[in-house]
């Protein structure tokens, strides 16, 4: 390490990568590529396309640089005092549970204890809820009736060392790359460990799957539910380790033998082949060495809970946890979600892996805060406080580092909320998004690379983010922020940290305070460790207590857990499938979910071109025969409809999904498409134990947009597309780049009309071209010889490869007559049509790779020799993959 580079954690997916930055050349301020760090256990080196695309999110003309009250520049001081005398006033008048935070699994742990300390120790209220509760609550849950604790017992080395890796929701090989690649090499490594992927769609992630089960939706539970009953059935199950370590086996296993007690039963529940279902029973007998890997397919169902307890309970009954290679392994999803449940930042915990409901605890607790206004009750669940926000009784929010009128369901509920409620505070780093819109008070964040603190990776390893980049403008650290607002409500005493280090120590001594080994999160080796010691931290797993500063690989291993009676509990489950089934009125089922190379709510990874190639515009996925029957075409764009609302969506033809059902990507948001927030559909639907709502099924309407011309549009500034059916923005690296529909009856097909819509004066130099063969009209503005504005519009959904024009725009460089001509066309004879990109890292396209195959080419390797593609992040592997069978049939 130089000192001109430093480590620090990929701020994106709970993988956690250790990721190393070289500091900005001092003369034009650039980062220069970042690259993964080669001691961190997490990835060893490696980075999947997000984590090595992060040099380029960087740059960013969208940062919030100063707070803002009611759209006008304020200072920190006047913002924190304004925020602090409102909390006050309301809570005086209305008492604590007025005031509600709502964080995110991406701040710092030491962001999420000080919030979580002022909420629940000094204001008095446990309303503190996070987007985990969108994420991981069920998981959570389903520990916590299980072990007694909220506790991850598994490691990545697991992955690794099992025989049978059952990946049950989960999208790995684009959710959690370096995790799929290192199972996936592995499994190239000893081709006899088995991998089962369970999930109703067709993903990437089955690539390397010997067995792929596409479920019904929602019917999991009676998956492992019959596992259970066949165990027992079979004389696989360990009584020793039943008797010895657990209870509540014969409820279970009674519940299990009436849910599911024939094979063929529980194949009709979740739509499979008998055979299909006994393939993966027979491995599960034949296999000690079994993980269950599971996602956002099990979490996010008003079942969910449920889910994860009955994978729990077949771990439990044969003795697969705590042992190498073997467990229930619940995978995190953002960076830091694992961290806010250490230290309590949800509704229904209380800190420190403590509850309201243990004897003693709050008073524990109250004591170590020397507390004055301590909480004593769970507060309200995401779902929950946002309809209390409406209904007038929580009248301050602070939302912080979090989307929520894109991310939770039903965003129409949201607005209405958020537009009720008296004071709506927003800390973020970006300056317009879904949310900042809707903010009284802005308070400009320090993001990755600048902010400092520790996050917490699936496997419960803490690593250090460092700060490595100065803050812009007046950018601060969220946990700042709050002890501002705190010390200025009168809490001095409680919040005069002067750094994150401050922060982690106590957060660590809380954790070992009392703790005795009756809690599992216990870090009490860090409480009094220096600032230096903090900077220089390397990646451990929790528990660290005193004494055993190497932490802990895996949990469990002496089969006691952290119930009163040490025992792991059984918990008897019905699978239930989705309340809301699709009916004659709503007659398809939408899944939805992620897509590689783009983050959440796209304010990271949305602008950067290179990110957007994989996937640019937002699409739903559809069956070919339900297309055929609704005349949908591919690329088209599609109406869909649920009780709650309606979005536009492109659509992609795909036998991923089965008939009826349809899969839409989460990303888009109104900053980069007019209607295509996919939660808007979504109802608040939610498990009753965690209130994780039920994100992935939802009955829907699915409608062709049929009177509809589409177009594209270039422009060297933004544009007003206020006309527009359909407008999504694609990023570009000048520019702005959009992809539109106009309606019919707007006659864009004439020249004139075009013109008209482009608001622009007939007095400029316009190139144009018309066929009315086709109805493909083209105009191109162009000032001082060079090129500031294009609008193409087509009968039919079309793409062109945009990359070239974008290229041309809005240079100070003269255009030849070639290039006139070819703006026109699209591109210029010279340049090959590369079709779309699969690989980001090295652009190369659909049609380069086709060619290579064509030419000969038939192995992954040989298509990373020829075209470099797959051979950098190695994200597009499972993508290429499926590009040599096509081989195949091209040349057979
Ligand atoms: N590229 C990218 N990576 C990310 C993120 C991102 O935004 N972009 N976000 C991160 C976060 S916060 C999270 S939580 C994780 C989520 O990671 P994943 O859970 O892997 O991702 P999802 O795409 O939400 O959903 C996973 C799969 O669940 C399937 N599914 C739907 N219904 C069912 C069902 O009833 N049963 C089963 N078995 N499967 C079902 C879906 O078809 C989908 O393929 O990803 C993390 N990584
Ligand atoms: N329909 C449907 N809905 C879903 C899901 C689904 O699968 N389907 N998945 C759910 C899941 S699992 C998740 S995790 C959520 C994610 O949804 P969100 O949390 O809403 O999404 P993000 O885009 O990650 O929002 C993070 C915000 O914080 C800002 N930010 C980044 N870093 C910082 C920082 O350090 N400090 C501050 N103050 N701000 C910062 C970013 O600019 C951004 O605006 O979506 C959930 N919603
Ligand atoms: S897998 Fe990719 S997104 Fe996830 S932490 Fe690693 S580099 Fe970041
Ligand atoms: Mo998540």
């Amino acid at each position: 390490m130089t000192a001109t580079s430093g480590k620090t954690t990929c701020p994106y997916c709970g993988v956690g990568c250790g990721v190393t930055v070289t500091l900005p050349d001092p003369q034009t301020g650039l980062v220069p590529p970042v690259s993964g760090d080669a001691e961190h256990p997490a990835n060893f080196g490696r980075l999947c396309v997000k984590g090595s695309s992060l040099a380029q999110t960087l740059v960013s003309d969208d940062r919030l640089l100063t707070p803002m009250i009611h759209g006008k520049e304020a200072s920190w001081d006047t913002a924190t005092q304004q925020i602090a005398d409102k909390i006050t006033q309301v809570v005086k008048d209305h008492g604590p549970d007025a005031f509600a935070f709502y964080l995110s699994g991406q701040i710092l742990t030491e962001d999420y204890y000080v919030a979580n300390k002022l909420a629940k120790g000094f204001i008095g209220t446990a309303n503190v809820d996070t987007n985990s509760r969108l994420c991981m609550a069920s998981a959570v849950v389903g520990y916590k009736r299980a072990f007694g604790s909220d506790t991850v017992p598994c490691n990545y080395e697991d992955l690794e060392s099992c025989d049978l890796l059952i990946m049950v929701g989960s999208n790995a090989a684009w959710t959690h790359p370096i995790l799929y690649q290192r199972i996936a090499a592995e499994k190239k490594r000893r081709p006899t460990m088995k991998i089962v992927v369970i999930d109703p769609r067709e993903t990437a992630t089955c690539d390397i799957a010997d067995l792929h089960l596409a479920i019904t939706p929602g019917s999991d539970a009676a998956v492992y539910s019959f596992l259970l009953n066949y165990s027992a059935q079979a004389n696989l199950v360990d009584g020793d380790y039943i008797a010895a370590h657990t209870e509540g086996f014969e409820q279970a296993l009674a519940q299990a033998a009436v849910s599911t007690p024939t094979l063929k039963a529980a194949a009709d529940f979740c739509g499979l082949e008998q055979q299909a279902l006994m393939t993966l029973v027979d491995w599960w007998c034949d296999t000690p060495k079994t993980v269950s890997f599971y996602s956002q397919g099990i979490n996010q169902s008003a079942t969910g809970v449920d889910k994860c307890n009955a994978i729990i309970n077949c771990h439990l009954a044969t003795g697969r946890i705590g042992k190498v290679g073997a467990g229930p392994f619940s995978i995190t999803g953002q960076p830091n979600a694992m961290g806010g449940r250490e230290v309590g930042g949800l509704a229904n915990q209380l800190a420190a892996h403590m509850d309201f409901a243990t004897p003693g605890a709050t008073e524990l607790v109250q004591r170590f805060w020397q507390a004055p206004n301590m909480a004593t009750q769970n507060g309200l669940k995401a779902v929950d406080l946002f309809q209390a926000m409406e209904a007038g009784n929580v009248k301050v929010v602070w939302i912080m580092s979090t989307n929520p009128m894109v991310s939770l369901p039903d965003t129409a509920q949201v607005r209405r909320a958020l537009g009720l409620c008296e004071l709506v505070i927003v800390s973020d780093c970006k300056a317009h998004t879904d949310t900042t819109a809707m903010a009284d008070i802005l308070l400009p964040a320090t993001g990755w690379s600048e902010k400092d603190g520790t996050v917490t990776n699936s496997e419960r390893r803490i690593s250090r983010q460092r700060g490595l980049l100065p803050a812009p403008g007046e950018a601060k650290h969220d946990w700042w922020a709050i002890c501002e607002v705190a010390k200025r409500m009168g809490f001095q005493s409680g919040f005069s940290y002067r750094s994150a280090h401050e922060v982690f120590v106590e957060h660590a001594a809380l954790s070992a305070f009392e703790n005795n080994g009756k809690r599992d999160f216990d870090i009490g080796h860090f409480s009094r460790m220096t600032a230096k010691e903090y900077d220089d931290l390397v990646p451990v797993q929790w528990p660290v207590p005193k004494g055993r500063p190497e932490g802990t690989k895996r949990m469990f291993e002496d089969g006691r857990f952290f119930t009163p009676n040490g025992r792991a509990r059984f918990i008897a489950i019905t699978p239930t499938l989705p309340q809301n089934q699709a009916c004659l009125e709503w007659p398809f089922v939408l899944n939805t979910g992620r897509v590689r190379d783009q983050w959440h709510t796209m304010t990271r990874t949305g602008d950067a071109a290179l990110l957007s190639n994989h996937t640019a515009q937002p699409y739903s996925e559809i069956h070919p025969k339900d297309a055929k029957r609704l005349g949908i075409e591919d690329k088209s764009l599609v109406r869909l409809t649920s009780p709650q609302g309606s979005v536009l969506l492109k659509a992609k033809i795909s036998r991923a999904v089965a008939p009826g059902q349809l899969f839409a990507p989460i990303h888009w948001t109104q900053q980069f498409a007019n209607a295509s927030v996919v939660s808007t559909l979504i109802p608040q639907v939610v498990d009753p134990l965690s209130g994780q709502p039920e994100s992935k099924h939802t009955r829907v309407q699915l409608q062709p947009m049929l009177e509809v011309s589409y177009g594209l549009i270039m422009s060297a500034e933004p544009m007003d597309l206020s006309d527009c059916v359909y407008w999504c923005r694609v990023p570009s690296k000048s520019g702005y780049h959009y992809e539109v529909a106009w309606s019919v009856s707007q006659s864009v097909n004439s020249l004139k009309s075009l013109k008209a819509l482009t608001k622009e004066s007939e007095q400029n130099e316009w190139l144009e071209y018309q066929n009315p063969l086709t109805g493909q009209c083209r105009l191109a503005k162009i000032v001082n010889h060079t090129f500031k504005l294009l609008v193409y519009c087509h009968p039919q959904p079309d793409s062109i490869a945009a990359d070239w024009l974008v290229s041309k725009l809005a240079i100070n460089e003269r255009l030849t007559e070639q290039d006139r001509l070819a703006i026109l066309v699209g591109m210029p004879a010279n340049v090959e049509d590369k079709g779309e990109i699969v690989c980001s890292c090295y652009q190369i396209g659909s049609k380069q790779i086709n060619k290579a195959i064509m030419a000969g080419v038939d192995t992954i390797d040989g298509l990373g020799a020829a075209l470099k593609c797959g051979t950098n992040c190695g994200s597009c592997v499972p993508e290429l993959t499926r590009f040599l069978p096509m081989a195949t049939e091209l040349t057979s």
